[in-house]
């Protein structure tokens, strides 16, 4: 059963901070490279995918739960509008104007995290 075995990996890296995206000991495969350009983000497995994106300033990002279960999109950042529990379709997201690296969460599940750069 794969499951439990996916849970632990994203225990292990739940430890590694919340705010910084300059990750020194990458425990978890991410997007390799540069954050992906796009507006799209689906939520599978628990994750985020791609985990990092980049936006120009002011976009919508669709978030789409592939998943069945539920999941939110939660921004440290409280002028971002987050997106409450949801189990399936999509939910859009507003991006403020200002430039920068944008953390997100879902609070349900420890480690499911991505980024959005706005620049
Ligand atoms: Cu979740």
């Amino acid at each position: 059963m794969r499951y439990p075995l996916v849970l632990a990996f994203v225990a292990v890296t739940a430890c590694g901070g919340s705010s910084s995206d300059t990750p020194t000991t990458p425990t978890i495969p991410r997007t390799p490279g540069t954050p992906v350009a796009t507006t799209s983000v689906s939520l599978r497995n628990n994750l985020f995918d791609p985990v990092d994106i980049v936006v120009v300033p002011s976009a919508t990002i669709t978030f789409n739960n592939a998943d069945g279960r539920a999941h939110n999109v939660s921004f440290a950042n409280q002028t971002i509008t987050s997106v409450p529990n949801w189990s399936t379709g999509d939910r859009t997201v507003a991006m403020p104007a200002a430039t920068g690296t944008y953390g997100y969460t879902c609070t349900i599940h420890p480690g499911m995290n991505g980024t959005v750069r706005v620049q």
